[in-house]
Formats: structure tokens, C-alpha cells, sequence
């Protein structure tokens, strides 16, 4: 355990502080989540790193959305000299999430707090720019800045078309190409990285994440997944999400791959990253016009006049699909939780009513 830490580096704003006043007159510390593991924590407060567990009251009366996640700045009472449990989860500015698996439309969210997202795409033939299209909807709707690495730039043999693709998904998200193993061209990547800041690396399982991060960091902290070469399996990969300060100030979270992105985005998030669909749109006839049949649907005749990129619209139609059977789940959901609270209610007067 260090002696100290400046949270302020790792992005302890004004608002932070402020929201945890009343936590600190309870004698509580103020403490931002660097790792979850089930129901184990770990925590940087002004007193560095301690291991963490939440209190009851927190995890049952509260939505899962609601626990604490990496990059939460949390109020947390100190139980012994390396160990506190979290009593509260402070507002996030920002959050991150995506839709987990089960029976259940659930959200999960992957991280809170984040300033940037940096969207990682590998350009070797893993290259794809739908990826990229995916994770700046998800980053739009959660209200999060992007910026789009293009890394492998050292295997890539038509850098400069690579690079046209990605900038014509991008919209205002500035495109590196970069080589992480070879540390080449990651100058402007360094830049992003600023006191204060938190910055959150998205892609694919196998884009370089981890190298990445080991480079902006100057050590070899993130373990990087070999491709398998002749030998062995395949080597111990990033398996858990972790804040991690950078030495200059602000904070890298590094991801595991996730295999498929489950958007939790509504139509704003979709809007913003196809923002040339949306002007379009915007001057259709029919407000509520599909852009598939109707009459003077501007949408159309930008792509008949080659002004609107096919695969572009194709992108936005089949995200806007999903999103809106998302929505039409989500709304399912709601009426049966809500036809089952009836019967609970119904039930509970008859027997009343018996007695
Ligand atoms: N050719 C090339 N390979 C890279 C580069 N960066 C990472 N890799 C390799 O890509 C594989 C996956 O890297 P890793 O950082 O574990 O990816 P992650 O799953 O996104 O964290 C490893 O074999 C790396 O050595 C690069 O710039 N060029
Ligand atoms: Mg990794
Ligand atoms: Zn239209």
C-alpha cells in the first residue's frame, strides 16, 4: 500500500468532491473502483489501493446497473488497514454499458466515468469497419468522446485505404494508425492521455489492446495474448477489466475482448454516429419515413445520386433494427413484471377478502 495517492489525478473533479461531502462528514473516504470481481472490489483512495466488499444494503436494494463497476467513484468506510466496504455509488457522469445475456434484457455495465473512448481495430484481415461503426453508436449513446486507433500498421499493405474507411465511418473522431508492438506512431495517442482523464480502450479480442496499453504505460503490465505459433495454447489474456493510473496522471481501462457487442444504445446514440443518415432524414417528406417506400425520401435519393455510402445505410439499418427489437424486449418485459405485480395484488386482497 502506498503512503498516498492524488485521486485528482485519476480524475477527482470539483463535481466529485462535492457530491461526496456528505459521505465525508460521516467519516467515510472517497475511492474509485479499479477492479470487480464478483463481489470483491479493489479501490484507490488517498491512501492507494485496498480491497473492497460492498454492504448488503447496496446490493439488494439497488438494480446490478446499479453496483459499483470499474471506474465508479465510490464512499467507502475503512474496516481494517487494507480494507474498506463501499456504502455508496457516486453519480456517473458517464457510463458504459451493454446488454448481458440471459432470460432477462439486462444491462451491464463495463465501465462509469469514462472521458474517451479509444476504439482499437487491428488492420489485418480482422480489419472491419462495421466494428468500428458499432462501438461509436455504443460510445454516442453513453455520451463519451471517441477516438479510433488503427493499429498493426506494420502487417497493412494499403495503409491509405484502410485509413479512407475508417475516417468515412469515424465522423468526428480523429483516425490513428499506429503500431503498438512496434511502438510506432503512437505519439498522438500519448497525447490524449491527460491528468484527469480516463480513457477506455474498446475492440476486439486480438486488435492489440493490451499492447497498447503496456506501451502508453512504459511497462509491461497487461498480459498480451500470443497468437499461437507452433507450440503451446493459447497464452493468459486479459480476463478482467482494470483501472489503471497512468504515471503521468490520468487512467487507461483495459478491456478483455468481448466477442459481440450487445448494444445498449438507444436511437440518440445511433444518430449521432451516423450523422449524415440523420440530416438526411431530417428532410424526408414523411417524419416517419422508412426510407424504404415512401415518396420523397431523401435517404434514397442521396444513395441513387451516390452521395450516401450503400454499406453505410445498410450498417444504420440493421443497428436501427436492433436496437428497436431491444426496445420492443425491454417493453415486454415491463408488462409482464407489471402483469405479475397484479396478480400478486389480486392475490393478496382475496385472502384478505376471505378473512
Ligand atoms: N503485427 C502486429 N501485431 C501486434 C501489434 N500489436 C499487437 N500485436 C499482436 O496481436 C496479438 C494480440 O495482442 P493483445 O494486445 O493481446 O490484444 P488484445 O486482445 O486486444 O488485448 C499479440 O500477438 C500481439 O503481439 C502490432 O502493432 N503489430
Ligand atoms: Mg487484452
Ligand atoms: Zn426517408
Amino acid at each position: 500500500m502506498q503512503d498516498s495517492f492524488d485521486l485528482t489525478t485519476i480524475g477527482a473533479t470539483d463535481a466529485i468532491l462535492e457530491a461526496f461531502e456528505a459521505y465525508e462528514a460521516r467519516g467515510l473516504w472517497l475511492g474509485r473502483v479499479s477492479v470487480v470481481h464478483s463481489d470483491r472490489y479493489r479501490l484507490y483512495t488517498a491512501r492507494g489501493e485496498m480491497a473492497a466488499k460492498a454492504i448488503g444494503a447496496l446490493l439488494y436494494r439497488t438494480e446490478r446497473s446499479d453496483w459499483p463497476a470499474v471506474g465508479d467513484w465510490v464512499a467507502a468506510q475503512p474496516v481494517g488497514p487494507n480494507e474498506a466496504m463501499i456504502h455508496a455509488v457516486l453519480p456517473r457522469r458517464t457510463v458504459f454499458s451493454r446488454r448481458a445475456a440471459g432470460d432477462r434484457e439486462q444491462q451491464q455495465v463495463i465501465a462509469a466515468n469514462i472521458d474517451l473512448a479509444l476504439i482499437v481495430c487491428g488492420l489485418d484481415q480482422e480489419f472491419n469497419v462495421r466494428r468500428i461503426e458499432r462501438y461509436r453508436t455504443l460510445a454516442h449513446a453513453s455520451g463519451v468522446d471517441a477516438a479510433i486507433v488503427l493499429n498493426k500498421s506494420d502487417v497493412c499493405v494499403d495503409l491509405g485505404a484502410r485509413r479512407d474507411e475508417a475516417a468515412r465511418v469515424a465522423g468526428s473522431a480523429p483516425v490513428m494508425a499506429i503500431s503498438a508492438r512496434a511502438a510506432l506512431g503512437i505519439e498522438p495517442v500519448l497525447r490524449l492521455l491527460q491528468p484527469g482523464l480516463t480513457i477506455a480502450l474498446l475492440g476486439s479480442s486480438g486488435v492489440g489492446k493490451s499492447t497498447l496499453v503496456n506501451q502508453l504505460l512504459g511497462v509491461e503490465r497487461q498480459l498480451v495474448h500470443e497468437v499461437r505459433e507452433s507450440d503451446s495454447r493459447g497464452r493468459h489474456t486479459t480476463t478482467y477489466r482494470e483501472l489503471l493510473p497512468l504515471p503521468q496522471g490520468g487512467a487507461l481501462i483495459d478491456t478483455p475482448g468481448m466477442r459481440e457487442l450487445q448494444l445498449w444504445a438507444g436511437q440518440d446514440g445511433l444518430d449521432s454516429a451516423f450523422a449524415e443518415i440523420a440530416t438526411l432524414a431530417a428532410q424526408c417528406r414523411f417524419r416517419d419515413c422508412s426510407h424504404v417506400v415512401e415518396a420523397g425520401c431523401a435517404v434514397r435519393s442521396a444513395m441513387e445520386a451516390g452521395e450516401l455510402v450503400a454499406s453505410r445505410w445498410e450498417s444504420y439499418r440493421k443497428l436501427r433494427a436492433e436496437i428497436a427489437w431491444h426496445a420492443r424486449q425491454t417493453d415486454v418485459q415491463a408488462a409482464l413484471a407489471q402483469k405479475k405485480k397484479w396478480k400478486a395484488i389480486h392475490k393478496a386482497m382475496r385472502v384478505d377478502h376471505k378473512r
